[in-house]
């Protein structure tokens, strides 16, 4: 694509979001993605035409809400290619829908002896949940390690298994590496092995398309707020089979079938799942974050992370004393250059960023096991998306060229 008409790419897209002006280069959009303006009104649109509880009142406009919901619900069902909208659960993000498979899932089903197989590039919140399953059950959590260049091999894989091994837990996309692992190929092996596989696609879902029944994973986790969507919408899909299996999460309104005085019934699918009263503003939203990424197309999406990422791996690998972690090869970090100053402390990076606008992520981005493995307690990381400019990776840049000096160092 030549630059001019790039240019006017970056134009069209950028008058969408209100927030990405000239006074900021958000180069955050791993830890939450910026929104477009047809989803922050989505949430008001929801409360000034739709706003009644939903999937309780027989009033029309109950029935209106209920169906704005469910309407959100056959949109994610879509977008990620589930078999039905039973299997597509919504949850606050997906932190809670991966504690929801440890509780539900891992807590019924894995016994001592049984092995969780984890990756070590976990993000804390596909971590954490079966380190406590594993306490609570007796099981074992084993890790599979990556190399140099981040990759998790086939070999690798195959060695981490064993006969035990009950669940393997992994994430698509690493929120520190940007690699993509395989999660096709893995899903298959561990299912040869008797092992459900839940994958994390916190990272993944908002970048690349991902067909839950291409890649036979058994859970799928998300979030909302990373793919354009409202904070406090998330999402969980299961395979039908299993969630049927699986007992509530969580016990209360709108997830029974019929109560008595010494017992319940429960819900079908997806109610079972989700008790309380809804996000149903949220889901709204989030419906609308997924047809503006269908506007714009995952195709163009994927072309200008991709171009974004290789422009600033290469500008970021020109810089003195900068080290980036994971693959030499740009292409495999999807958006996410996690690196290190020489002489500077990752939050004194961040900090002098920030003074000229620049927002980046300092610390070990809640995947501690992993920064541990790469020999570090902390790093800076820059993540893009499609709506960022090669300005605001220039401006980065020459900004984080200043650094050294600013903290004292004669270059
Ligand atoms: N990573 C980051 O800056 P929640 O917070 O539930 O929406 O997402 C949790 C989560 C799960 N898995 C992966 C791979 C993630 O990257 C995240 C969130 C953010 O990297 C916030 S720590």
């Amino acid at each position: 694509m030549q630059t001019e008409e790039r240019r006017q790419q970056d134009h069209k897209i950028r008058k969408d979001f209100p927030l990405l002006t000239e006074d900021i280069a958000y180069l955050d959009s791993a830890a939450t993605a910026q929104k477009p303006e047809t989803v922050i009104d989505a949430e008001a649109v929801f409360y000034k035409q739709y706003n009644a509880n939903p999937l309780r009142g027989l009033y029309q406009l109950s029935v209106e809400a209920t169906n704005r919901y469910e309407e959100a619900r056959e949109c994610v069902r879509a977008f990620i290619g589930a078999a039905s909208t039973e299997e597509i659960i919504f949850t606050r993000n997906a932190t809670e829908s991966l504690n929801l498979v440890a509780y539900s899932y891992g807590m019924h089903v894995l016994r001592e002896g049984d092995e969780i197989l984890v990756s070590i590039m976990e993000h804390h919140s596909n971590f954490l949940p079966w380190l406590q399953v594993a306490q609570s059950s007796g099981a074992q959590v084993r890790f599979v390690e990556c190399d140099g260049q981040g990759r998790i091999t086939e070999e690798r894989f195959r060695a981490a298994l064993t006969p035990r091994t009950k669940l393997v837990a992994m994430t698509q996309i690493s929120n520190v590496l940007g690699c993509l692992n395989d999660i096709a190929l893995f899903a298959r092996i561990a299912h040869e092995n008797g092992a459900v596989f839940v994958a994390d696609g916190a990272q993944s879902v908002p970048h690349i398309p991902v067909d839950v029944q291409a890649l036979d994973v058994d859970f799928l986790a998300f979030s909302g707020h990373k793919m354009l969507g409202p904070m406090g919408i998330g999402v969980l899909y299961g395979k039908r089979a299993l969630l049927q299996q699986m007992p509530p999460f969580l016990y209360g309104g709108e997830m029974i079938e019929k109560v008595t005085r010494t017992g319940a019934t429960y819900a079908e699918l997806p109610h079972k799942f989700e008790a309380g009263t809804v996000n149903a503003a949220g889901a709204y939203g989030l419906q609308k974050a997924i047809e503006y990424m269908q506007q714009i197309g995952l195709e163009t999406i994927q072309e200008r992370e991709a171009f974004l990422t290789q422009y600033a791996y290469a500008k970021l690998r020109e810089t003195p004393y900068v080290t980036i972690f994971g693959a030499d090869d740009p292409a495999e970090h999807h958006g996410i250059l996690t690196f290190r100053l020489e002489g500077a402390h990752p939050h004194d990076v961040a900090a002098i960023l920030s003074d000229s606008g620049v927002c980046v992520r300092a610390g070990h981005h809640c995947a501690q096991p992993l920064l541990q493995h790469l020999g570090v307690s902390s790093t800076t990381r820059a993540s893009l998306a499609f709506y960022n400019t090669t300005e605001e990776i220039d401006r980065f840049v020459e900004v984080l060229q200043t650094v050294r000096r600013k903290l004292g160092h004669a270059e």
